[in-house]
């Protein structure tokens, strides 16, 4: 694999000299090339940079200089056709499944931007000399594309064939199968009072493997409840609208989830207490509601319908609930995840209600994003997100 890097700082680059990349250009893996653009620059002072059509704050890096580095690092119309990376705050997010796309590519040419960014046509006209691809690390903003390209080189060079000495261990990874790593330990087996699980000590395999596997799936719920796949939560996992044949279960397991809500809110009116079969079969006609289904039963489910507001289309969300047995999965994270997801193109904001005792509720809503707005009624608090 060839890959040019285009900055204005050729040593934030210089770690690629270094450790992994530095490996593969050893075993002859990777060539490797930064550029500095300002080579590619005429005037005197070596200028990449101007102020931005219609105005505004900072500035905006010039075409030229990137016209002729593209003319200059793609002259060969027999080499191979080049994959182009923008990194930027406004790409695509950057995934192990990017990484293994882009480890495939034969030719790889990082644009890393400062400023304010690059005039588009920039990336108009490389479109035309190769494909592009606008790629972000994540959402947060830094100053420049270099960190960025450094980071998406690591995360390929690793995936080159023959580059690894192990591939298996690449196969394990977090994000290779959808889960995060399970927690390791070396010697010593007790260190400051802290003990090694001893499952791992046992020598047996089987059971190592599952505590691991089940370390995964819960760490995955906890942290990153958008990478779990509902079939990882429950072996057959099955969630779904809402059919008529679901209803006289989902009144049963509301009234089954509402008593800690009752418990822990004792002197609050639970509406979801108070409602006979015939209201169930009634919002679950109106609303969009998913049900979560396992081993033949109804395990889950959660209910949303739009409201017009002055700001917007609010997605109300409700009903959220999953088997009291089966709590600590992060069905409950997983399925809030899908209902979001199901909100219409307009909605701009998810809302919900919980008990003000209901501390568990208010602490996996704050993990999902939720901000607390108060109470909505004695004993009821509301918390809202912004999509
Ligand atoms: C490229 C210029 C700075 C960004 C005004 C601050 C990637 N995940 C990411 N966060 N930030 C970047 C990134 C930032 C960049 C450039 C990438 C070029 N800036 C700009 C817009 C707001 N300044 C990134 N990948």
């Amino acid at each position: 694999m060839r890959i040019d890097v285009l900055t204005i700082f050729p040593d934030y680059l210089a770690p690629l000299e270094l450790s992994l990349p530095g490996k593969a250009r050893a075993k002859g893996l990777l060539d490797l090339r930064v550029h500095d653009l300002r080579q590619w620059t005429h005037d005197r002072h070596r200028t990449v940079d101007d102020t931005p059509y219609g105005g505004g704050a900072g500035m905006v890096m010039r075409p030229e200089p990137w016209g002729a580095a593209f003319d200059a690092l793609l002259e060969a119309p027999e080499g191979a056709r080049p994959t182009i990376v923008f990194t930027t705050p406004s790409g695509a997010p950057f995934t192990q499944e990017v990484a293994r796309e882009l480890a495939g590519r034969e030719r790889l040419v990082f644009a890393c931007g400062r400023y304010e960014g690059i005039d588009q046509r920039v990336l108009d006209h490389a479109a035309s000399v190769g494909e592009v691809r606008e790629i972000s690390l994540g959402d947060y903003v830094l100053n420049g594309g270099e960190v960025a390209a450094l980071a998406i080189t690591e995360a390929v060079v690793r995936l080159l064939p023959g580059f690894m000495g192990n591939p298996e261990s690449l196969a394990e990874e977090s994000h290779e199968d959808g889960l995060l790593e399970y927690p390791v330990y070396t010697k010593p087996a007790a260190w400051r009072g802290h003990e090694v699980p001893p499952v791992l000590l046992s020598g047996d395999h089987a059971s190592i493997a599952a505590w691991r596997r089940e370390q995964a799936v819960r760490r995955t719920a906890e942290r990153r409840p958008d990478l779990v796949h509902a079939s990882v939560l429950l072996d057959d996992l099955e969630v779904r609208l809402v059919q008529p044949g679901d209803v006289g279960e989902l009144y049963t397991l509301q009234r089954a989830c509402w008593v800690q809500e009752a418990q822990d809110n004792p002197d609050v009116e639970i509406p979801a207490l108070g409602e006979s079969l015939e209201d169930v079969v009634a919002w679950a006609a109106r609303d969009h509601v998913l049900v979560a289904r396992s081993a033949g039963r109804l395990v889950g489910a959660v209910r949303a319908r739009a409201r017009t507001t002055d700001r917007g289309t609010a997605w109300d969300i409700g009903r959220l609930m999953v088997a009291p047995d089966l709590h600590g999965r992060g069905l409950g994270r997983m399925l809030l995840g899908r209902i979001e997801a199901a909100a219409p193109a307009d909605a701009t904001s998810y809302e919900l209600f919980t008990g003000a005792g209901s501390l568990r509720n208010q602490r996996m809503y704050k993990k999902a994003g939720y901000r607390l707005r108060g109470e909505a009624e004695p004993g009821v608090v509301r918390l809202t997100k912004r999509r």
